[in-house]
């Protein structure tokens, strides 16, 4: 049995959730625990043990012996998942040249895309979890923080991210989108002709931009990106992941 620490079906927890309903049966095979952004559960002592970095999402398999069986980092759980759990339904192209492509992509999202967007969604959605907390609740989040670099951004989430800063990461989701769109253009998936973890790691920044970016995604501008969202949120898998995982608390 496989079971998922992760918020609701977005960003890095949608990644593995995509993976998972692709190849097994929710419920049977594996399982999702939710868990609650607005009351920091992440930061509680209990996840902190599964994963130190205090971050979802976080898979534990329990075929592995206990203290060695949690896997961290989205795109390396999706790689797991196809290494160590294989099935019928194959997320990864099968030539070696096209796996590299895929990779292209995985690592593009990581070290790129998902950046510029998680920023934005900090300064439009995210600050308001810390916002109306009182200076001493808010320092009392803080310090169940365990990474320092997140303890910057809550902070910066809740005085407000420099308008500068917000420009550039605007930019770089407008290159993005150009990115995204360019290539769908010409090609069905994003690599090796078919549905791969390049599809499932970028959708999972990507579907987010359909609500609050119109003038950057809409049926003039970004049509192909428009037509891929709209072909993975189709999909059998998907449509099950939608309707059995709560977006929100
Ligand atoms: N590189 C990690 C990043 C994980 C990450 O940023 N998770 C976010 C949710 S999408 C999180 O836990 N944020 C809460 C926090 O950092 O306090 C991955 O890909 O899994």
């Amino acid at each position: 049995m496989l079971k998922l620490y992760s918020f609701g079906p977005g960003a890095n927890s949608l990644k593995p959730m995509l993976a998972l309903f692709e190849k097994f049966t929710f419920g049977q095979q594996f399982t999702v625990h939710q868990l609650n952004p607005r009351n920091f559960e992440h930061h509680a002592d209990w996840f902190k043990a599964l994963n130190p970095r205090g971050q979802v999402p976080a898979l534990e398999d329990a075929n592995l012996p206990e203290g060695a069986n949690i896997i961290t980092e989205s795109t390396v759980i999706c790689e797991y998942l196809e290494d160590a759990h294989p099935t019928a339904v194959k997320l990864r192209p099968t030539s070696h040249y096209d796996v590299a492509q895929m990779r292209c992509w995985t690592k593009w999202v990581d070290e790129y895309f998902c950046w510029c967007v998680s920023t934005i969604g900090w300064h439009r959605h995210v600050s308001t979890m810390v916002k109306d907390l009182s200076e001493a609740e808010f320092e009392e989040v803080v310090a169940r923080i365990p990474v320092f670099e997140q303890q910057v951004k809550w902070r910066r989430a809740r005085e407000g991210f420099p308008a500068d800063l917000l420009d550039e990461e605007m930019r770089k989701v407008a290159v993005s989108v150009r990115k995204l769109d360019d290539h769908l253009a010409d090609n069905e998936w994003l690599a090796g002709g078919v549905y791969s973890l390049a599809d499932i790691c970028n959708y999972s920044t990507a579907a987010h931009l359909t609500m609050g970016y119109d003038e950057l995604v809409n049926t003039e501008d970004s049509p192909h990106l428009l037509r891929w969202i709209d072909q993975i949120k189709a999909r059998p898998a998907v449509v099950e992941m939608y309707a059995k995982v709560p977006r929100e608390f």
